[in-house]
């Protein structure tokens, strides 16, 4: 026990030799932890006594991804945006099949890796603790996780999230999810849609800084190309040299999860129509402005912007937790492996 012990404290000080101990510490001067008053019966240490290695399971396979591909840290966000606006974060966006979700537009380019990702991390983390964890919360701890790695040596922290979301039994449908909001809208719109899911305009601010990575086609902002500004003219000139390039929503500093996302916004550099707005209209353009001046601000803002929509379950936390695969419920699990039976 006592050399265990100092074992520990060894890989401590050089976690270069024990990797799997090196998840990122807080920094004195950062709040570690976000709100404590948690909704729908999550908590902090949901998973304490069921699976009590979760976080240190979760993190260096997330790690790797994205230090291999910076890329799924980006997919992991949108995947997660996803999941939670139409119906609550419950992995419903995860289901394939009949009015799977992933066949709607909207999802169009979800990243199939950032997907497959979360059902990684599902089977190991089922191999060491059981179906105690669900496809909902892998998917929470990863998104968080990625967002630490994307944020290199500046997001110095690393917060707990809620957890203990059952995963759903169904997609949510396509009228929820066709109300995600589209990349042309107004500020109002946007506050409105962020407001019907308990999220205030700072929420929606911090929350559209995910945009600080990731990547956009072509035909989410050509209604930006009639525009009389030289970025509009260069965003334009980009596509029609070449009509299926990605665009980089951050357009300084694409590869790093930052605060230039806010400070491009000034400058008249974003790249949706969505982004551009929050920096003109008087209901946020207080957010923008504090936040691109502000590092701290805007990683503390996103962290506790971040655990609210993930407590965002508007039909109460009710589900199961899928046990074979985040892809299927655990109902067309059975049914497709009775039918694999029947068929043998
Ligand atoms: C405020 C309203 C929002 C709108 C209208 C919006 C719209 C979009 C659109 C149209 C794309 C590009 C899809 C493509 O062309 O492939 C995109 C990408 C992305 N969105 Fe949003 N989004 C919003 C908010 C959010 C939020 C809240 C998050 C996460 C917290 C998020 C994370 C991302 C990321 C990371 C990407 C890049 C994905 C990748 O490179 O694979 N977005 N968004
Ligand atoms: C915002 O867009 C919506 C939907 O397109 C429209 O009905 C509304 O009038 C617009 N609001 C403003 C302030 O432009
Ligand atoms: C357009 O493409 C050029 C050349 O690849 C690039 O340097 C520039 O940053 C792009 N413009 C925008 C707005 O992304
Ligand atoms: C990732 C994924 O499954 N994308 C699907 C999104 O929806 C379209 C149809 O609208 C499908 O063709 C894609 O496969």
């Amino acid at each position: 026990m006592a050399s265990s012990r100092a074992i520990l404290a060894l890989c401590l000080l050089a976690t270069v030799l024990c990797p799997a101990l090196s998840r990122p510490r807080p920094l004195p001067n950062l709040p570690v932890n976000g709100p404590r008053n948690l909704a729908n019966g999550l908590s902090y240490d949901f998973h304490a006594d069921s699976c009590p290695d979760l976080v240190d399971i979760v993190w260096p396979i997330v790690e790797s991804a994205v230090l291999g591909e910076i890329a799924i840290a980006a997919g992991l966000l949108r995947i997660f945006f996803h999941d939670c606006f139409p119906q609550g974060c419950d992995a419903s966006v995860l289901l394939t099949g009949a009015n799977s979700e992933l066949d709607l537009p909207p999802n169009l380019t979800l990243q199939t890796r950032a997907l497959q990702l979360i059902e990684d991390v599902r089977v190991k983390v089922h191999a060491a603790c059981g179906a105690t964890v669900s496809c909902a919360d892998i998917l929470t701890l990863a998104t968080r996780d990625a967002v630490f790695v994307a944020g290199q040596s500046e997001v110095f922290y690393f917060y707990e999230m809620p957890l203990g979301r059952f995963d759903s039994l169904a997609p949510a449908n396509s009228a929820d999810v066709f109300a995600l909001p589209r990349s042309d809208a107004n500020a109002s719109v946007l506050l409105d849609s962020f407001k019907t899911r308990n999220l205030e305009p700072i929420d929606l601010v911090a929350l559209s800084g995910a945009h600080t990575v990731g990547k956009a086609s072509c035909g989410n902002f050509n209604n930006r190309f009639s525009e009389d500004s030289d970025f509009a003219r260069k965003l334009a000139a980009n596509c029609s040299s070449d009509v299926n390039r990605l665009q980089d929503l951050d357009v300084t500093t694409p590869i790093v999860f930052d605060n230039k996302y806010f400070s491009n916004l000034l400058e008249g550099k974003g790249v949706f129509t969505s982004d551009q707005v929050l920096a003109s209209d008087g209901r946020t353009q207080w957010a923008v402005q504090g936040l691109a001046q502000n590092k701290w601000w805007f990683y503390s803002q996103f962290r506790d912007s971040l655990i609210k929509l993930s407590q965002f379950q508007p039909n109460g936390n009710v589900g199961e937790i899928r046990s074979k695969s985040c892809f299927t419920t655990n109902g067309q699990s059975s049914l497709l492996e009775e039918g694999f039976a029947a068929s043998a």
